[in-house]
């Protein structure tokens, strides 16, 4: 898609349903007049639905539902994040591409949105399905100034934005399983995947890979998933727009990145704890050096997993495996 008509509908969408002269227009993106009606042409071909008065000038009056480039802009409330959208119909992995883009200076807040990707990944490797149209698959390009080790606390603020979004937008009550699943009823349906490029004690960039199921029927959830994994249609029987679900993420995660550099992880563990799965239930950890059951006592003020020991003793756990009675 032509730059000019990136510009046009950044400088449409910043409008807000104000309207904009014609000549403004050509103004400010150096073509002719009748080159910014071709380019109305064109967004109205793509579903726009855009109303030229004259002498006040084009507005949009609503965007197309597809997941777009330029329908995500449309409209995005925030000050950094999404700025920068590059989105593909198909892809290997968002992941993968976020940090080509990064390693090639990507700017903090650059996100890859696509609407299928074919080798997906979760942690270590495992396999992440995303089937075309149906989910959310995006991943968002940061260049926090922390420290290395505290990485892992976006992961956990990632965790309480899903949650806050399914809670306030969706209407529905997830939990977060420690640290990176957010469930429905029990179920998986979201996963979060966050990888850094890191020198000793300076964040080169963190990526953050979202994934969510949204419109699946129980069918078209793999058939090895299906009994753990579930979608926003398979819980509310809604078909959801995903446009203004990806809108909601990025405005609350950016409010929240923000205050978490200025006031820390307190909030977060809070409202991580809000909805935290199985808290005071018994679980069992499998550390690289042990294996043990202990009471899960939720998330300490650095992120980290409180197991109570049977001894009363609390140990802190920053990686392992979890499995829940
Ligand atoms: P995870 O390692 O915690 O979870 C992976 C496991 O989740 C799989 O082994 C499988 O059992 C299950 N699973 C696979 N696909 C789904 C699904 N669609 N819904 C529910 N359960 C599933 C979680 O890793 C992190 C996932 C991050 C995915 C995003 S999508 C955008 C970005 N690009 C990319 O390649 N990964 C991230």
């Amino acid at each position: 898609m032509s730059s000019t008509r990136n510009k046009l509908i950044k400088i449409l969408s910043e409008k807000k349903g104000e309207y904009i002269s014609g000549q403004e227009l050509s103004e400010k993106l150096q073509v002719s007049r009748s080159a910014i009606w071709k380019h109305m042409n064109e967004l109205k071909k793509d579903g726009y639905i855009i109303e030229g008065v004259a002498k006040k000038g084009y507005r949009i009056i609503s965007a197309p539902k597809t997941v777009t480039e330029n329908t995500i802009m449309w409209g995005l409330e925030t000050k950094w994040l999404g700025k920068n959208v590059i989105h593909r119909d198909s892809i290997e992995s968002t992941q993968t591409l976020a940090h080509q883009l990064a390693l090639d200076g990507a700017k903090h807040g650059t996100i890859v949105v696509a609407n299928e990707q074919t080798k997906a990944r979760g942690r270590v490797s495992r396999k992440w399905y995303s089937p075309k149209g149906k989910i959310i698959a995006m991943s968002m390009i940061l260049r926090p100034d922390i420290l290395p080790y505290l990485a892992p606390q976006l992961t956990l603020l990632t965790a309480t934005v899903l949650a806050n979004v399914l809670d306030e937008h969706c209407g529905i009550k997830p939990q977060i399983k420690w640290p990176n699943d957010i469930l429905i009823n029990g179920k998986k349906v979201a996963g979060i995947l966050t990888e850094m490029q890191a020198e000793q004690d300076k964040v080169l960039y963190v990526i953050i890979g979202i994934g969510m199921n949204i419109n699946q029927t129980e069918n078209e959830i793999a058939e090895e998933i299906r009994n753990r994994a579930t979608s926003l249609f398979i819980e509310t029987k809604v078909e959801w727009e995903i446009v203004p679900i990806i809108q909601k993420i990025l405005e609350q995660f950016e409010k929240k990145y923000d205050a978490y550099l200025i006031e820390g992880f307190k909030d977060v563990k809070e409202t991580w704890e809000n909805y935290g799965f199985k808290i005071n239930e018994r679980l069992k950890i499998k550390t690289a050096k042990e294996t043990f059951e202990a009471i899960f006592r939720g998330i300490g003020e650095d992120g980290a997993l409180l197991a109570e020991k049977s001894d009363g003793s609390v140990e802190k756990i920053y990686s392992a495996e979890i499995a829940w009675f």
